[in-house]
């Protein structure tokens, strides 16, 4: 059952940020960010307006695209988890979120009733902008991760874009949990009722899980394209739109517009003799005329270490998957063992002295086949490379590969979670972590995208965790050896990417 967990309402925040509207820039980050999808922009129009409840209060909507319209953020009082980050990523000059308690803000929930309420306004901005993505319904809400979960706020924005379209194979980890707690499922429709399908695999083979799907849309689309050729070619009344799907069946906007035209073309054709059954078989499989987005989910757990060859494999094979790893540099899910992700010095399980194998590339290896479209990203640190090769590497026609930065529970963040995104951005500037995109359609495919990092504020990041400061009480012999390791490594794989880059 898709969408139930809407129906929870936990109340689990101590406080839930409320919004200052005379203060609000309109940017849209604050629900960017939410792992939660529990604060989210709302636009009306004036009769919308009319009939919302007194306390509704809105701004006038700034931005030309969306004259007319009035704007609200929203807050959804018994979903929110309270952590902060939005907050946090509020840029307006004087914060427009403050944190209250969550029992002086229970009126808000009739507010959050009748947002729901309004339909979405997805087509006035581009949705691959920052802001325009949060006028985008998010198909992925409500889930059971933890406060600030570094890794929800990602595929949130994913099934904000693809969602109506989006097929999921899901690797065992911290993802396919939250994003399948029976009866709690987080993964929801729209109001056409369509929304992703979601399927979680086992741990160690979730990319050639994917790959299946992949092979199974295709040579259902491939018979549908064949079938309705055959069928154009004798029958003059779908002819167009027919063909027009066929001419159109790889391109996801066209094969939208085509689809719709198809379907609506299909509802009174009937024939009888050699065509029946292939007319039947079109008609059973009208969900698969919309060309699909194919996404395999996992954590660096699985990417980097238990489901690698496969994931090797199916990126070799140059078939159209998109691959996001949601890379926590530990099993999150059962308690933070350490993985090939960890970096050295890092403390976990099976490392309880301290990680001492480097941190392995992945997007490297991956880059070295030429055709893998590869991207590193951090949303807390820049949300619009992300958003730039979210869009890339989904209409590339081949295998793409996504390695997000997800700051987890089990690294023991100064601050705590409601800093996670902020930790994000830390992770950039300072060295630890790197944005860079290799598309290889690009005329140069490596793309160095996040500045000259200071590695002077390296020591201090990683000491803002307690999965490194821990190191040097416990091992106090060895933490500065394996803590100058750990940044010689990162300043040595950012040197591999300034000399890529050039
Ligand atoms: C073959 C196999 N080994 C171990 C497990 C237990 N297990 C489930 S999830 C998980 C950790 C997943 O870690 P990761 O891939 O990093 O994802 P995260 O939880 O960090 O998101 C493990 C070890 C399993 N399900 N199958």
């Amino acid at each position: 059952m898709a969408g139930t967990s809407a129906y929870e309402k936990r109340g689990i925040a101590v406080n839930v940020p409320v919004w200052n509207a005379d203060n609000c820039i309109q940017c849209n980050q604050c629900s960017f960010v939410c792992p939660h999808a529990a604060i989210r922009p709302v636009l009306l129009t004036e009769e919308e307006q009319a009939a919302a409840p007194e306390a509704f209060k809105t701004i006038k909507a700034t931005g030309k695209a969306l004259a007319g319209l009035t704007y609200r953020m929203q807050v959804d009082v018994l979903d929110c988890t309270g952590c902060g980050n939005c907050v946090d990523s509020c840029i307006a000059k004087t914060k427009a979120l403050t944190l209250a308690p969550i029992g002086t803000q229970m009126e808000e929930q009739k507010n959050w009733d009748y947002a729901v309420t309004v339909p979405v306004k997805d087509d006035k901005m581009d949705k691959y902008s920052v802001k325009g993505s949060q006028f985008c319904q998010p198909l992925l809400e409500f889930s059971g991760a933890c406060a600030g979960c570094g890794e929800t706020p990602y595929i949130k924005t994913i099934t904000q874009l693809y969602g109506d379209r989006m097929m999921i194979a899901n690797a065992t980890g911290c993802s396919s949990i939250w994003g399948a707690s029976a009866p709690a499922s987080p993964y929801c429709k729209n109001a056409k009722g369509q929304g992703p399908v979601f399927c979680n695999s086992l741990f160690e083979d979730n990319a050639e899980f994917g790959f299946g799907m992949v092979q199974g849309v295709k040579a259902i689309r491939n018979t549908l394209a064949s079938y309705l050729g055959e069928i154009a070619a004798k029958a003059p009344s779908i002819k167009d739109a027919a063909e027009k799907w066929i001419a159109s069946k790889d391109d996801a906007e066209g094969s939208k517009a085509a689809s719709a035209e198809l379907i609506e073309a299909l509802k009174d054709f009937n024939c009888d003799g050699e065509l029946k059954d292939k007319v039947k078989f079109v008609k059973d499989n009208t969900d698969h005329l919309v060309k699909k987005s194919v996404w395999v989910i996992g954590g660096d757990g699985w990417a980097y270490d238990i489901g690698y060859g496969g994931l090797d494999h199916v990126l070799a094979s140059k078939e159209d998957i998109n691959v996001f790893v949601l890379d926590t540099e530990v099993y999150s899910n059962t308690g933070g063992q350490a993985s090939k992700s960890t970096p050295t010095a890092a403390i976990a399980q099976f490392a309880a002295s301290g990680e001492r194998i480097k941190k392995k590339d992945l997007g490297m290896m991956a880059a070295t086949y030429g055709y893998v479209y590869v991207a590193q990203v951090a949303i807390g640190a820049d949300k619009n490379q992300f958003m730039k090769v979210l869009k890339e590497a989904e209409a590339y026609n081949g295998p793409s590969l996504i390695i997000g930065y997800a700051p987890c529970i089990n690294h023991g963040i100064k601050g705590g979670m409601g800093k996670t995104q902020s930790h994000e951005k830390a992770a950039v500037d300072c060295g630890y972590w790197h944005l860079y995109h290799f598309n290889p359609e690009a005329e140069h495919p490596f793309s160095l995208d996040s500045k000259e990092p200071d590695f002077s504020k390296f020591q201090d990041f990683i000491m803002s965790e307690v999965r490194y400061n821990s190191l040097r009480r416990g091992f106090p012999d060895i933490a500065d050896e394996l803590y100058k390791r750990t940044q010689e490594e990162a300043q040595k794989r950012y040197e591999g990417y300034v000399q890529r880059n050039a």
